[in-house]
Formats: C-alpha cells, structure tokens, sequence
C-alpha cells in the first residue's frame, strides 16, 4: 500500500487534487482511501470525500503531529475496512513541522505500520507569488512563517492554481522558486485539469517525489502564535425556504458571510460549505484572494430544507468570528424570507502545538 501525506497552506487545493487523483485511480480499478484532518468535528472535507464515494476517516479536534497515534488508527482502520492500494492523508492547513512529527515517525517507529511514499506539499500561485515577488501577504507575519515553512520541508512542492496566473507571471514564479528552494522538486499545476492531475499521480507513484528525511529547523513560538491567529467556527444550519428558492437562498447567505468578512478586512485562510438535501450535495469554497464566479459552481437544489455544514478559518477572535457569522446568516435568511437555525456551533483558537513525536 502507498500512503501519500498531502499538506500545504488552507485553500491550496489539496482536497481538490485528491479528489482528482482518487477518480483516476478508482477508474484504473485501484482501490483507494483518505484520510481527512482538522481542528473541529464536524469536516466539510469528510463529507465531500464520503459524498464522493472514497472510504474516508478523520482524525478531528486537532492535527495529524498533536495526534498521531489518532492517525496510525486511523490508517489501521482503512487498512482493515478498505484494503486500499492508495492512502492520501491530508493534513490541516495551519501545519507545519510534520517531517520532525509525521513523516519521520511514520518511518521510524512502528506503531503506525505504514511508511509514506511521498509528501506534497501544496501552493496556491497567487499567495507563493506575492510571498516571491516581495508583495504584502493577506495573513499576519506568524501565519505567514507557517506558510514558508511548510514550503521548505516538502518533498514535492506543488505550485498549484497555474490557471489563475499569466504565462510570464507563471514563469518568473517557477525561476523564482528554484532559486529559492534550490534541489527541491518542484511541480507547476491544475488541480482541475485532469491531465495535470493524472502527471501527479504517476510523478506520486515514481522515486522523483521523494519521502524528505530532513527536518527543518522551527520556532514553535512562532508557528503557535500563527496557529492561535487563525480563529476556528464549525458548526451546522438548518434553512427552511419555499420550494424553488434554495439555490438563492444559499447563494445569498453565502455571499453575505462573504461581504461581512471582507467588509472588516479579515484574513480568510478557508471559508467552505457543504450544502446537504436530500436529493443533492455541493461544497462551496471561498477564496481568501478575491476571485469572482464561485456562484456559477452552486447547483440546483431540490426541496424546501437544506443543511448547511461551516468551516471557517479567519484571522480574527473566534467569538466576532462565531457572532459575525450568525447575525449575517439571521439577517440573510430574513431577507429572503426563510428561516436559518444552528447547531454544534463549536469556535475556538487551536492550543499550542505539542506534537506526539518530534524526530528532528
Ligand atoms: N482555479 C483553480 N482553483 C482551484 C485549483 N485547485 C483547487 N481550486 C479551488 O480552490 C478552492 C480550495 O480548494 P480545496 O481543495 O478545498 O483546498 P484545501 O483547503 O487545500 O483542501 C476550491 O474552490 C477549489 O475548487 C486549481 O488548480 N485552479
Ligand atoms: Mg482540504
């Protein structure tokens, strides 16, 4: 079996590129499994691999490194309930340090039982590219030390969102990056390319996207204070509407969550919904750079009650976070004429890091 430790900033395109990998290689008769992570308990990520159809476990309330004998269960688990030849583990957005807490302990000890083959670590272009080009980054210094040190410990970078940047912006990022990073492999690609996704997966499954060995060095003052920045809101919403208006419905709580972070100048690191009916079930991802047209991905939805699953991450305290959230969606849903009810709200800031293991 090979397992593929996947990392890499919030809304890198990690969930999207092992979505695409996993098509591949169900579709070539493999069997395949995830392994989903993060902060809260209720994962928008779990919900869309499951709603794909790929055996899934999660390791919730904190990330792979902070619980890693969750996560060689975890992989136990699937190995005994899937028998897959192909494990993708995705590790939290806001992690770093996992050669020290997940690779080299994956490796070296034996609990777990499954060694990884690789470690990619995602970038989305247009971040890598302000953070190369000297421009100012949306995030604060600590949530961007987190950003450059998940970079540096990567196996495989994989400068991801080619599709947003322009052929020549694409090119001095590439020139730029191997001078920055210079040895390390580095891939340029669209997770939404099939072709892109199928190079991936045999680079994956080849000794050019090796396992790093290295540990790098790291301020875990630093890197918590980064981690504690980015507030955490899950929670799940009931909306009752009238038959016929539930795509606009959702469509204009979204936008509304949307246009009150944006209006007090939050740093998003994600924003994502999963909208569940009984007939349909859609994720919607909100951008942290500004980037029009996510509407046009939103379906059609049947019925009259939808269930809304929210996981945020915002440069911000998680009560604003949390109270900001419910009054925008109360006053939405009345503009719209239908009704929206909460449950499992959980908000917080992450504890500090204190991995399992650390193997420098
Ligand atoms: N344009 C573009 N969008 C992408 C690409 N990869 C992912 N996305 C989008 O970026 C958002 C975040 O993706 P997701 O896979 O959830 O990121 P994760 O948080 O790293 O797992 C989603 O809206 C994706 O559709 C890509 O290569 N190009
Ligand atoms: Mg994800």
């Amino acid at each position: 079996m090979d397992l593929h430790l996947i990392g890499g900033f919030l809304g890198s395109g990690k969930t999207t590129a092992i979505i695409g990998a996993t098509k591949r290689l169900l579709a070539q008769g493999k069997r395949v499994g995830v392994v989903t992570n993060d902060q809260g308990r209720y994962l928008v990520d779990t919900a869309f691999f499951r709603a794909s159809n790929v055996p899934t476990v999660e390791v919730t309330g904190g990330c792979f490194c902070c619980n890693f004998d969750d996560l060689a269960a975890c992989l136990r688990q699937l190995n005994e309930s899937a028998w897959p030849d192909v494990v993708f583990a995705e590790s939290v957005g806001s992690c770093a340090d996992i050669v020290a807490t997940v690779v080299k302990p994956l490796l070296e000890l034996q609990s777990a039982g499954m060694p990884p083959s690789s470690y990619s670590v995602f970038a989305d272009a247009r971040l890598l590219r302000r953070r190369l080009f000297g421009q100012p980054m949306p995030f604060g210094d600590d949530v961007v030390y987190i950003f450059d040190k998940q970079i540096e410990e990567a196996g495989l970078l994989v400068i991801n969102k080619t599709d947003l940047l322009s052929a020549p912006d694409l090119q001095r990022l590439a020139e730029l990056a191997r001078q920055s990073w210079p040895g390390k492999a580095i891939r340029l690609q669209n997770s939404r390319r099939e072709e892109d996704i199928a190079a991936w997966v045999e680079l994956l499954q080849t000794d050019t996207a090796p396992v790093p060995r290295v540990s790098v060095p790291i301020d875990y003052a630093r890197y918590g204070s980064g981690e504690a920045q980015l507030a955490w809101l899950d929670e799940c919403v009931t909306i009752n509407m009238q038959e016929g208006q539930a795509r606009s419905v959702v469509i204009s709580l979204v936008s509304a969550i949307l246009a009150a972070i944006r209006r007090e100048d939050l740093p998003i690191g994600h924003v994502k919904f999963m909208v569940q009916t009984a007939g349909v079930e859609a994720k919607i991802s909100l951008p942290s750079i500004d980037e029009p047209g996510w509407e046009t991905s939103v379906p059609v939805f049947a019925g009259t009650q939808i269930r809304l699953l929210i996981n945020a991450r915002v440069e911000t305290s998680s009560d604003h976070l949390r109270v900001l959230v419910a009054e925008t969606m109360r006053q939405a849903a009345s503009e719209t004429g239908s009704t929206c009810a909460e449950s499992e709200v959980a908000s917080f800031h992450p504890g500090f890091p204190r991995p399992t293991h650390r193997i420098a």
